[in-house]
């Protein structure tokens, strides 16, 4: 841990641009004797006062407010000094050069929050929620990020963690007692625990998943025939002029990409160039573009003219999307064909029949889009979560299957242990604990006197 070891960092904390209030904020060793050089006063802790900073020269730079919070009940641990000037971008670079000179340095991005985590006043899970709560796009991303702030996310992986830990203990006293014959092996009991912790990392897959989707968006992406309708489609969908329609095939050639807000869901939209074999190298670059999109949505809504329809032609399309993205077929312009708008669920797809054009279908679409982005998601127990804390959760999954198959005879404790171990360590690596001594500690600690 850095404490005490750690240099003095200052930074302007608000945004740059004119403002009513700007605020400067300090962390380190050296605070006192800065705030001392700044101003020769005696602050009282978490009280504001109002005080004049000149500097070398004696010319007067601003009136601010100095607040000081004393170590270690601070957001990084350390002494922290906040100033609140005017906001205005010289008088905040002039207050900043001044402290500088008085002997700190600019702090680095994410500092002060990667300092709170050293010393041990956040885990790395609020560390990152205060950065998604800072760039929050949608309420519900923001009210996701409070509650991993709050630590909930950080709770439920101790919960898992505690499972862990019960089961290594009861691994280790087994494997104490060698002599014992293997059918003492409470077998049952093991195969329940780790069914239990396996059962509460699917349920925080899911919800982790969700928390992702709040944090980066869902990823849709328009694909399909040249003309199908693409585009008119993106401008309906965003409510803009985004993308250029003609009754000309061939018409968009690069990706266009809009973002919507699906009640409190953000969704990254994709327009792509029509799919079809072709000799414009322009449209072939476009081609080659919209498969590389394809593989990269979390749905893909593949539009086709009503009047184009056949089986053939949707499995060709449905070629291009590999099987793991679910997909959309969109069966558009059925104002030509004098046909109903409908939603069909097929095994593989969801099949909407729709008129862009005259607007028919469209509300069966929304409700369709609302269902696979936000139905979960917006449960209010959801957290945002990182594309690493999904990854480290699968890795202590496979690893507790791994540690499942150790129960079937021979039995091998010694395996499942170590597998066990490997899914604790995985879990640590969400809240940023790396920790075997904590283990040995709680092992030893719930060992009764004299053993
Ligand atoms: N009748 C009718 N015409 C439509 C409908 N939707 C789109 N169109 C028309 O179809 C033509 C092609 O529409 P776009 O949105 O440009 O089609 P696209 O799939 O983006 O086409 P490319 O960019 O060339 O691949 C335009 O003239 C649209 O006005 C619809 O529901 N009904
Ligand atoms: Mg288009």
């Amino acid at each position: 841990m850095i404490t005490g070891k750690s240099d003095t960092i200052a930074a302007i904390a608000t945004p740059r641009g004119n403002a009513g209030v700007g605020v400067i904020r300090l962390s380190g060793p050296a605070v006192r004797d800065i705030q001392r050089q700044l101003v020769a006063v005696q602050l009282e802790p978490r009280k504001a006062t109002l005080v004049k900073i000149f500097d070398q020269q004696q010319r007067l730079i601003d009136q601010v407010l100095l607040i000081f919070f004393p170590s270690p009940d601070s957001f990084t641990g350390e002494d922290i000094l906040e100033l609140q000037g005017h906001g205005g971008v010289v008088v905040m670079d002039m207050l900043l050069e001044h402290i500088l000179s008085l002997g700190c340095r600019q702090a680095r991005a994410g500092e002060f929050s990667e300092r709170a985590f050293l010393n041990g006043k956040i885990d790395l899970t609020q560390a990152e929620a205060i950065a998604d709560l800072i760039e929050g796009q949608t309420r519900s991303a923001v009210r996701g990020a409070m509650r991993s702030l709050q630590g909930d996310f950080s709770k439920e992986i101790h919960h898992l963690l505690e499972g862990l830990i019960h089961l290594r203990m009861l691994a280790e006293a087994c494997l104490d007692f060698p002599d014992e014959e293997t059918d003492e092996v409470p077998v049952k009991e093991f195969e329940q625990r780790l069914l239990s912790v396996r059962e509460k990392i699917k349920h925080l897959l899911d919800s982790a998943h969700n928390g992702s989707l709040l944090r980066d968006g869902f990823h849709l992406v328009l694909a399909g025939r040249p003309n199908a309708g693409k585009s008119s489609l993106l401008n309906v969908l965003t409510k803009n002029d985004t993308a250029i329609v003609n009754e000309q095939a061939g018409t968009t050639r690069d990706i266009i990409r809009d973002r919507i807000d699906l009640d409190g869901i953000v969704i990254d939209v994709s327009d792509t160039a029509g799919l079809r074999q072709t000799s414009d190298s322009i449209e072939t670059e476009g081609i080659r573009r919209a498969k590389n999109e394809l593989e990269n949505a979390d749905r893909v809504l593949l539009i086709i003219d009503e009047a184009d329809y056949s089986e053939a032609a949707r499995n060709e399309l449905l070629s291009y999307v590999e099987h793991n993205i679910p997909v959309t077929i969109i069966r558009n312009k059925i104002d030509l064909q004098s046909i109903e708008p409908e939603i069909k669920y097929r095994e593989q797809w969801v099949e909407i029949l729709i008129s862009i054009k005259s607007g028919a279908g469209l509300d069966l679409l929304y409700r369709h889009l609302k269902k696979i982005t936000s139905s979960e998601a917006l449960n209010e127990g959801i957290y945002t979560a990182r594309r690493r804390h999904i990854d480290a959760l699968q890795k202590a999954n496979i690893s507790l299957q791994n540690a499942a198959e150790h129960l079937s005879v021979p039995v091998e404790l010694e395996l499942l242990a170590e597998d066990c171990r490997l899914a604790q360590s995985s879990l640590n690596e969400i809240t940023g604990e790396f920790s075997s001594e904590d283990l040995l500690g709680r092992i030893f600690s719930s060992f009764c006197i004299g053993k």
